[in-house]
């Protein structure tokens, strides 16, 4: 059977043909390729193209796919079964890695996944206070938690209002949105002094690419202590990506609880929240806070986050390769925008980055509202004739790893700048 006839099935049984809304292609058009097995920096369809993939799981592939050392380590643990509900080793290897890399992480609890992590990092962080009130910001995303899908309400740091059918007012009314990259805001938001935590994707990745403002973290953090509220850092995406300890060693910033997710379980399903030992100490059992997972540190899982971690522990060369690579593309991708006469910019991180059409610089969720979505389009499936898998959003990131060779970023950028031309045509 080929993408279609697949696809065709899918929707007969699933929403939107997907277990994921991104996967469904809504936002560029087509049938989404269905994918028979990924290597490296590639996927290979059911149809047999092989594609540089720049999804990447969503970030979660740092090694690229099918790393030889997860495979082995997968392989090996599944022949001793694949969930135990009791405690393993394992389980206290992967967690006493994590806070050797991530420093603020004194204490660190598994889940299985960002969503998880994040619903339970703000629970905690009201547990911790005794306030209600969270503040995101705006164009971030911290998964599905009811506390999480809300937009911004009519003027500044008003409370939120539901962004899904489902989520009762009642819920989001003690969440604060406010606008990425605007301390006043923040300040703002906080002077009540019913704000539980600050939850911030320290480098935004699902607004596209939005660099923190010179500044922003730091002032985050001081208008934290300042308000008794506790700063959050979802690096489920930058954690372990932009640099060994995350943004939050990339920035020097040090968050009071810090969400991972993706890349700490190797692209098997895991995740993790952690940070301030006298936090952490309130969850159950040691405390009242309570969370729980029945597959919460399964053996699969932590088998595949150690061989990742255990690897990149000791990569000397992994983040200047990526930092070298991800310049690379980006410098190509710049000239093009530019020889075409096509208006966009690139930002970029480390290792994910995002090509925005239609503006010339993105420094918040009011700026991405304005790109040009429908050039994105365009774009991606030229990419994808091409043989270029990119994420199917103007508002992702691309995400390389340490597959993504000198070689295959070229053969890639050949791809795009074709691709960027023909949107000048
Ligand atoms: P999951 O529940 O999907 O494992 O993680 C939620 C999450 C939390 N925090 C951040 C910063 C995230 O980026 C995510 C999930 N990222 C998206 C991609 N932008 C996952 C892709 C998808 O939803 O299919």
């Amino acid at each position: 059977m080929n993408s279609q006839e697949w696809f065709a099935r899918a929707t007969a049984v699933m929403p939107g043909g997907v277990n994921s809304p991104v996967r469904a292609f809504k936002a560029v058009g087509g049938t989404p390729p269905f994918i028979a097995s990924a290597s490296g920096a590639y996927l290979q369809t059911v149809e047999g193209r092989r594609l540089i993939d720049f999804i990447s799981s969503w970030g979660a592939i740092i090694y690229g796919h099918a790393d030889e050392a997860v495979v082995k380590a997968v392989t090996d643990a599944v022949v001793d079964g694949t969930s135990f509900g009791a405690p393993s080793p394992g389980e206290v290897e992967v967690a006493e890695l994590i806070t050797e890399l991530v420093p603020s992480i004194e204490v660190v609890r598994l889940v299985n996944s960002g969503t998880e992590a994040t619903m339970s990092a703000a629970r905690l962080a009201r547990g911790a206070t005794g306030r209600d009130v969270i503040v995101k910001f705006e164009g971030c995303y911290h998964g599905h938690a009811d506390a999480f899908l809300v937009q911004a309400g009519s003027g500044g740091a008003t409370f939120g209002e539901p962004n899904s059918p489902g989520v009762p007012a009642g819920t989001v009314a003690t969440t604060r949105v406010v606008t990425y990259n605007d301390l006043a805001a923040v300040e703002q938001a906080l002077t009540p002094g019913d704000v539980a935590c600050v939850i911030v994707e320290p480098v935004a990745g699902n607004m596209g690419v939005v660099p923190p403002a010179e500044g922003f973290l730091d002032g985050l953090r001081s208008l934290c202590d300042k308000h008794g509220a506790l700063l959050i850092f979802d690096e489920v995406m930058t954690g372990f990506r932009v640099a060994r300890g995350g943004a939050q060693e990339r920035y020097g910033i040090t968050p009071d609880l810090t969400c991972l997710g993706k890349i700490v379980a190797g692209g098997a399903a895991a995740a993790a929240y952690g940070g301030r030992a006298d936090l952490m100490r309130l969850i159950s059992p040691d405390g009242g806070v309570y969370q729980a997972g029945t597959l919460a540190g399964n053996p699969i899982a932590v088998a595949a986050g150690l061989a990742t971690l255990r690897k990149l522990r000791v990569d000397d060369a992994l983040y200047s390769d990526l930092e070298r690579r991800g310049s690379h593309l980006q410098s190509r991708l710049e000239d093009a925008l530019a020889e075409a006469g096509v208006l966009g910019c690139v930002q970029r991180v480390g290792a994910m980055l995002t090509v925005f059409f239609g503006v010339d610089t993105v420094e918040n969720w009011e700026d991405a509202a304005r790109l040009d979505t429908d050039a994105f389009a365009q774009y991606f499936q030229a990419a994808l004739d091409g043989g270029v898998m990119l994420p199917p959003s103007a508002y992702e990131a691309m995400f390389l790893t340490a597959s993504h060779t000198d070689e295959v970023i070229d053969r890639a950028a050949d791809i795009l700048v074709a691709a960027i031309h023909g949107l000048a045509s």
